[in-house]
């Protein structure tokens, strides 16, 4: 029900891991030490004055999609796909604050709050924020209040919420939420190590599952897609299960690791369609279909699942999640 590509903040999705701490800024402090010539303490207040940048990023959960990886048990676009929303987010970029610490050579950026993950230093130097603003207001509380690590168009856990240390340290430090949890096993019984961009993605939210179309006639079949490798070039619709496909129009600004809206006039005559969308970011991926999906991963992983949804519409106009 939501059109453009910004999330309005109270509709952001939220994952709390242990739940959301109430946090008074006038007592937080960001720490960044480890392997720099000089630690460095940040109240908020401090932070306030360094320079920003405001940019649109996607975030997404690596959890999302994850129902369509076993069989589909139908469900929303909501439901399925909901673990993703999009802000212009306002912070100041780590490299500034790890400049200020003298970086140590050979380091890598990892911080170390209860939610820790490891970030390979040329990640962390290139477009990760401190991030303080969210759509012009204060980061929310449920979104990491006062402050968060943003990742641009990486798995959101990475983008640690209440935000407290940044730890230079030569090597992943191997947290729990990079070993045990958000890693991908293979059908082979080996696991990838880290997975970190979120894959070429688009979605039809409308219509989508759960909706029933109540006549005949002309629909615009609109949805988003987003790449955590870059921007969207090109989103197509197909409404016959991926047999024939047609361009859809692009209807946003093609940002760098942002939603993009697309859209496309469709007839509908009464009968059975399968309306499906494709995603091709400006690395040249195309959004992978279910299949290859499950083929590459298995059915036993969970995280990182791009694949391609499928709406199919019956002849009441009814709307279900189906495989292909
Ligand atoms: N400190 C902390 N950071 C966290 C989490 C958490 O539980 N605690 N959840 C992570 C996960 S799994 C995701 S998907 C994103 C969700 O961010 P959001 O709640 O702002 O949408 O935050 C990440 N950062
Ligand atoms: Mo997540």
């Amino acid at each position: 029900h939501l059109q453009g590509v910004i999330t309005p903040n109270s509709l952001h999705f939220e994952r709390h891991h242990a739940g959301v701490p109430d946090i008074d800024p006038a007592g937080h402090k960001l720490v960044i030490n480890g392997l720099v010539n000089q630690p460095l303490v940040f109240d908020y207040e401090d932070l306030l004055k360094y320079p920003m940048v405001s940019k649109p990023y996607f975030l997404e959960c690596s959890g999302n999609g994850r129902a369509n990886t076993q069989s589909l048990p139908g469900g929303s676009a909501q439901s399925i796909h909901g673990l993703v929303s999009c802000s212009e987010w306002t912070g100041i970029p780590l490299s500034t604050l790890l400049d200020e610490a003298g970086v140590l050579p050979a380091a890598v950026g990892a911080d170390a709050a209860s939610m820790g993950r490891s970030i390979p230093m040329d990640k962390a130097l290139d477009d990760v924020l401190v991030a303080l603003f969210q759509n012009g207001e204060p980061v929310r509380p449920e979104q990491g209040y006062p402050m968060r690590l943003f990742v641009p168009g990486w798995e959101g856990n990475i983008s640690v919420k209440w935000l407290t240390q940044i730890k230079l340290v030569s090597e992943p430090a191997q947290f729990r939420d990079e070993t045990s949890k958000y890693t991908d096993p293979l059908p082979n019984r080996q696991s990838m190590q880290f997975t970190f961009p979120m894959e070429t993605k688009s979605l039809i939210t409308s219509p989508s599952g759960e909706m029933t179309l109540p006549n005949t006639g002309l629909y615009k079949v609109t949805g988003i897609a987003w790449s955590g490798a870059g921007s969207i070039q090109r989103v197509e619709v197909s409404a016959d299960g991926g047999r024939t496909y047609a361009d859809a129009l692009i209807e946003s600004e093609q940002w760098n690791k942002a939603l993009t809206r697309f859209s496309i006039p469709w007839e509908w005559n009464g009968g059975d369609a399968i309306l499906q969308s494709r995603a091709t970011d400006s690395a040249g991926n195309v959004q992978l279909t279910r299949e290859a999906v499950v083929a590459d991963r298995g059915t036993n992983a969970f995280y990182h699942n791009p694949g391609i949804q499928s709406w199919a519409v019956n002849s009441a106009g009814e709307v279900t999640s189906v495989a292909v």
